[in-house]
């Protein structure tokens, strides 16, 4: 195009252009790039010569997806989750399969010049066949593949075929080809980048799975095409925003071109555009833009999340080649880390507001990522804000997650510490290995990079410690100084480097939990921290309070799913004990459900029954953590963040998680709605006196009302006071502090039946209620609350009013397998104060009646305590 440009004017060229338009015209070259999607006509078999061979006729096969959905959809399988099913699909994983489908190749696509094969996700090890040529060798789940086949095609109709080698078997070859392995004994199915998950985890089945688990798809294009287009974040502040449109042109020839740039603002479309020359290969160009008083994105909790949209059109000559858009949030970051008096700082400072971080851990919302639904990521990450939580820690033992889901973080305003997807294992140290996860590095972090919802990329999980794991300090010196020097190049080297190169604004951290290889000997000065000592130290919840991390990225206790989910995959004989086989194989963690029983005994006393059980360990669960949480809230700004372990679970199980696998609600996500409420109170006994704080995550000071009441058990009010308080904005604070021989005698007899019970009223509304008690809990004798209940229809939904005659705790409204949305659950109540709650249903209300269930902690245990099965 361009040479036809130069010779512009000339007579013989006049003659030769109009010749040319007339034959395009009669052609119809498609000029933009078009995409095909390759998501129909597929099958896929078990290839005959795997050992075991029994699924080898070619079945119907759903692209993108996976071997085990395609057998289950096949009723080739039972249900992976349902009771101990999991232990007789083992042989799925030592099996090769193959999937085909056949490419039409019209002639309005191979008018193009170039036409790619995109594949977006293969798990993991793969060979791709066009026309039963080798097209490919594919070996990372988490890279996408491109391959030109513009030359392989022919008209009509192609034959694509991806074989997938059994994984386990082709990673033990991969790994056998590194002599190093004999000296570092590293795992062989680290060997292959795929999701460490899939092959069982200390709350997740082993299901390691093969499979085309991203869209697939043909891109025709002729000149050019866009192939990356990012709004870099240079400077960002509430009066103005520099950014800057980096576009990434591929071109397949010299051509010269215009790029232009749109977007709206203040409701008007603003443009800039650009003439470029662009070469074969890949072509960069910067579109420096300035936007004055921009809107800012923040976090829930902080302002709103608008996002701008970019789009970016190509054009080569006359003809519109490309185009691509972006929406974005624009914001800054700094991960602030000045050295204090306690160290070193940890504090996300968003748009200039330093941001505390509550949330929890997000490890894959299913074992077969494929069938996670719209409906169930806005559920979890709805429940996530709506729990009050502003941060999710997306950890590294799964899949870099689909672009809905950050979409969603962003809309939500749901700030995301991305891990890279390493988990704890350690990881291969051969040449091949580090250049496969550059290029994972470079194209997620492309991917992923204009998410205003991302504010740190992490190196891995849990590997920097790991290091000292399974016998590693007892290698040979030099088989361990080679594997700190291959782990640096890969954490502190190839991934600091590729966020460093293509999202500087975004912080980068080599590893959680990390100091950042700082001195930490004496405990907590600097980095972020996992705190396992309760559950897997077996320590008490108070442990928590001796800790003071700058930033928690993990800590948990387990609890069950309740008794509706439970059902889900058992029968009713499996429903007997939680030591049952089949309640153990859904039970991740060695001795897991006996760790829970013994914190049971240590706290309250036995269940008197498995359904009580369940109820009674979601509200130890929540207990516990509510400790640890609170704990690090009042220790502001020492402390910046909570994310406790876990928020979700990936299949029916006993776990640390907070919402079900079915999407219900724990204790401990009811509780987290209050212990992450932007101004909590927080009653607290320390050093012999009684402290009340509050907590405020407001950015203007509050001026609000602290009520302070010494009540007994059984409902009299002893002292009951109130007093107005003005609350700094970012702040956590004592407002109140006493003698605690002034509540209470901690050694008397009367200490067992008083409680406090402290609130926090803003415009005279309770924004944040809390009680302590003064004994261990398991001394506060709970009288019988006798709780009575009154449903009415309150408009198109429900009115439960509940009131009790004694104090109840964690009071469980639960409705059975009848539908009901409950607006508050697992709640204190203090006599004679009645508690409302709204019942979403679609039943009426006679049959809500019959379905309700209401019990508190006060019944959940028999008196005499049954002996326990053990595991
Ligand atoms: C941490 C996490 C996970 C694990 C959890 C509970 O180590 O990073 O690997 O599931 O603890 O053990």
């Amino acid at each position: 195009m361009r040479t036809l440009r130069n010779l512009t004017g000339s007579l013989l060229c006049s003659l030769l252009c109009a010749m040319f338009a007339t034959i395009a015209t009669n052609a119809q070259p498609a000029a933009e790039k078009q995409t095909i999607p390759l998501d129909a006509g597929w099958e896929f078999r078990q290839i005959p010569d795997s050992p075991a061979a029994a699924e080898t006729t070619w079945r119907p096969a759903q692209v993108p997806g996976d071997v085990h959905l395609d057998l289950l959809r096949n009723k080739l399988i039972p249900d992976p989750f349902y009771r101990d099913n999991e232990a007789k699909l083992q042989w799925i994983e030592d099996a090769s399969w193959e999937y085909r489908t056949t490419v039409q190749a019209t002639t309005s696509l191979l008018d193009h010049k170039n036409v790619d094969i995109v594949l977006e996700g293969l798990d993991a090890y793969a060979e791709i066949y066009l026309n039963d040529r080798l097209i490919l060798t594919a070996d990372n789940m988490f890279r996408e593949w491109r391959v030109p086949v513009r030359a392989y095609l022919h008209s009509g109709a192609n034959q694509l075929r991806i074989v997938f080698p059994s994984p386990i078997k082709t990673a033990a070859k991969v790994a056998a080809a590194d002599k190093w392995r004999q000296q570092t004994h590293t795992e062989e199915k680290t060997y292959i980048r795929k999701a460490a998950y899939e092959y069982g985890w200390d709350w997740g089945p082993r299901f390691v799975t093969s499979g085309i688990w991203r869209p697939a798809k043909l891109e025709a294009w002729n000149d050019a095409r866009i192939s990356s287009l990012h709004i870099a974040q240079r400077d960002v502040t509430a009066k103005v925003a520099h950014l800057t449109a980096q576009v990434e042109v591929t071109a397949a020839t010299d051509a010269a071109g215009k790029l232009t740039l749109d977007y709206l603002h203040q409701g008007r479309k603003a443009e800039v555009s650009q003439d470029v020359d662009v070469h074969p290969g890949l072509n960069h160009f910067d579109l420096p833009l300035q936007i004055d008083s921009p809107e800012l994105w923040y976090p829930t909790g902080y302002g709103s999340q608008p996002r701008y949209e970019f789009n970016v059109h190509l054009r080569i000559g006359k003809a519109a080649e490309d185009h691509s858009s972006v929406r974005t949030g624009l914001r800054s970051i700094v991960l602030r880390r000045d050295l204090d008096q306690w160290g070193r700082s940890f504090e996300f400072v968003i748009n200039g507001v330093p941001v505390f971080g509550k949330g929890a851990d997000v490890i894959p919302f299913d074992s077969f990522p494929n069938r996670v639904t719209t409906a169930q990521y806005r559920r979890i990450l709805e429940s996530a804000r709506d729990a009050n939580m502003n941060m999710i820690r997306h950890w590294g033992g799964g899949y870099y997650e689909t672009d809905e889901f950050y979409d969603l973080c962003d809309e939500l305003g749901i700030m995301i510490w991305q891990d890279f997807m390493f988990g704890n294992d350690w990881q291969p140290g051969t040449y091949a290995f580090k250049q496969n996860v550059e290029k994972e590095a470079e194209y997620q972090v492309r991917r992923l990079r204009d998410h205003p919802s991302i504010i740190i990329f992490c190196g891995n999980n849990e590997t920097e410690e790991a290091f000292h794991w399974n016998g590693r300090d007892s290698l040979t010196p030099q088989a361990r100084m080679q594997m700190w020097q291959d782990y640096l190049i890969v954490f502190s080297g190839i991934l600091d480097r590729t966020v460093n190169r293509l999202v500087p604004e975004t912080p980068y951290w080599p590893s959680s939990p990390s100091a950042d290889y700082e001195e930490t000997s004496t405990g907590f000065q600097s980095g972020d921290f996992h705190d396992w000592s309760v559950w897997h130290g077996r320590v008490p919840f108070s442990e928590y309070e001796k800790h003071f991390p700058r930033f928690m990225t993990e800590y948990g206790f387990q609890s069950f799913p309740e008794m509706s989910s439970v059902s889900a995959f058992t029968v009713p004989e499996d429903r007997t004990s939680i030591f049952t086989p089949v309640m153990l194989a859904h039970q991740k963690n060695n001795e897991g459900n006996s760790i829970i029983h013994d914190y049971m005994l240590k706290y309250y006393s036995e269940p008197k029954d498995f359904a009580s059980f369940l109820y009674a360990s979601q509200v130890l669960q929540a207990e516990g953590i509510k400790t640890g949480a609170e704990h690090l809230r009042r220790n502001r700004p020492r402390s910046m963040g909570s994310i406790f372990w876990q928020l979700n679970d990936c299949w029916p199980v006993a776990s640390w998680s907070s919402i079900d696998y079915y999407g219900r609600w724990k204790a401990l996500q009811y509780y987290a709605r209050r212990f992450y409420a932007p101004l909590l109170v927080s009653p607290h006994v320390e050093d012999g006196s009684f402290n009340v704080y509050v907590v405020s995550d407001k950015t203007a000071p509050t001026a609000a009302q602290l009520r302070v009441r010494l009540m007994t058990l059984a409902g009299a009010t002893l002292s009951d006071n109130t007093q107005n308080v003005q609350i700094p904005e970012l702040s956590s604070k004592v407002y109140l502090q006493r003698p605690l021989s002034e509540f209470a005698n901690a050694n008397g007899p009367d200490a067992a039946t008083v409680l406090a019970v402290t609130d926090l009223l803003v415009d005279g509304k309770v924004v944040s209620s809390n009680l302590l008690y003064f004994v261990p809990a398991k001394q506060v004798h709970l009288p019988e609350p006798g709780i009575a209940t009154e449903l009415s229809s309150a408009g198109a939904s429900y009115r439960l009013r509940l009131t009790s005659k004694a104090l109840a705790r964690s009071v469980y409204v639960s409705f059975g397998d009848t539908d009901a949305q409950i607006s508050d659950n697992y709640f204190d109540m203090i006599p004679g104060q009645p508690v409302d709650i709204t019942i979403q249903s679609k039943v009426g209300e006679q049959q809500l009646r019959q379905a309700l269930k209401v019990v508190s902690l006060a019944e959940a245990f028999s008196p005499l305590g049954a002996a326990p099965r053990t595991e």
